[in-house]
């Protein structure tokens, strides 16, 4: 069964408050976003709100998704995990085989514990249509298509939403110790569009989509599916909560299965957009500060 085809809900954050989207009806809610998406069963919850509330106009709604959007984000810590696709351990262990790393990413691809590693504050993340940075110190460049998960302080998968995790392969591939700077810096991540909301369990037949466009022509194409992955789901979100507690939930990207081929970097004005079945498109310009 495909993602899109399960019973579920897109939640958007907007400058003008949260709009709920479901069976073609979207509806307002007077809710702060933390405290609405921090909870077990979102998905009854969400369901049961909409019941008494009144639905807005089809021009209401678009009105709102074309100038209103925000990232779906609140207070949450981004956290991401790494070579969990086979594809991302062959591009890792390429681009660090100079500098004697390589070894490093066939083991953590193997091992029980995930590589999982601290992405960004709210603040470093954009939303759908704004533009995400590439580093000035940065010779090579990629965006990284991940399913993300939003996971509540319980440790419980409640939402999805598509990720971003931009990277700079040139820092990273110079010395795995140079991780934080190649994956953290001014919007380095973009989250969005909406929280992507069901009560059952994703499928693995999800196809993640990578486009990515400069003046108007495809310069890449890629695709995966769920399926690909090495881990489970709930697996990731187990390790990132053996030691962290997260008391308004966090955001968990999931790795990516999709790497350009090593003479591709991203441009400035570039567009990025991935798509994931169910959830939706995530568009992102590229600029430079
Ligand atoms: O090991 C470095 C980062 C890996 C990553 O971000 C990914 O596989 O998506
Ligand atoms: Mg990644």
């Amino acid at each position: 069964m495909f993602l899109n085809q399960l019973v579920a809900m897109h939640l958007y954050k907007t400058t003008k408050g949260i709009i709920l989207s479901h069976q073609q009806q979207a509806f307002l809610l007077e809710e702060e976003w933390d405290a609405l998406i921090n909870r077990n069963n979102l998905f009854q919850y969400l369901l049961q709100l909409s019941r008494n509330k009144k639905n807005i106009s089809d021009d209401s709604f678009k009105e709102l998704l074309d100038n209103n959007l925000l990232s779906p984000i609140g207070n949450q810590e981004v956290w991401a995990a790494g070579v969990t696709y086979l594809r991302s351990r062959d591009a890792r262990i390429e681009e660090a085989k100079d500098a004697g790393g390589g070894d490093f990413y066939q083991k953590v691809y193997e091992a029980e514990r995930p590589e999982l590693f601290f992405k960004a504050l709210p603040h470093r993340v954009v939303g759908h249509n704004q533009e995400v940075y590439i580093r000035k110190d940065s010779s090579w460049n990629v965006p990284e298509p991940e399913l993300t998960l939003y996971i509540n302080s319980s440790g419980e998968i409640q939402a999805y939403t598509i990720g971003n995790d931009m990277s700079s392969r040139s820092i990273e591939g110079e010395n795995p110790l140079y991780l934080p700077q190649a994956k953290v810096y001014d919007k380095s991540a973009a989250l969005g569009p909406c929280l992507y909301i069901t009560d059952q369990l994703i499928s693995k037949e999800t196809n993640i989509q990578l486009v990515i466009t400069r003046n108007k022509k495809n310069v890449f194409e890629g695709s995966v599916q769920l399926n690909k992955m090495k881990r489970s789901l709930p697996e990731l979100a187990q390790y990132l909560f053996l030691e962290c507690s997260f008391p308004v939930g966090c955001f968990l990207m999931t790795g990516t299965g999709i790497v350009p081929p090593d003479h591709f970097t991203l441009e400035q004005q570039d567009e990025v957009n991935i798509t994931i079945d169910g959830i939706g498109s995530l568009a992102n310009k590229i600029a430079i500060r």
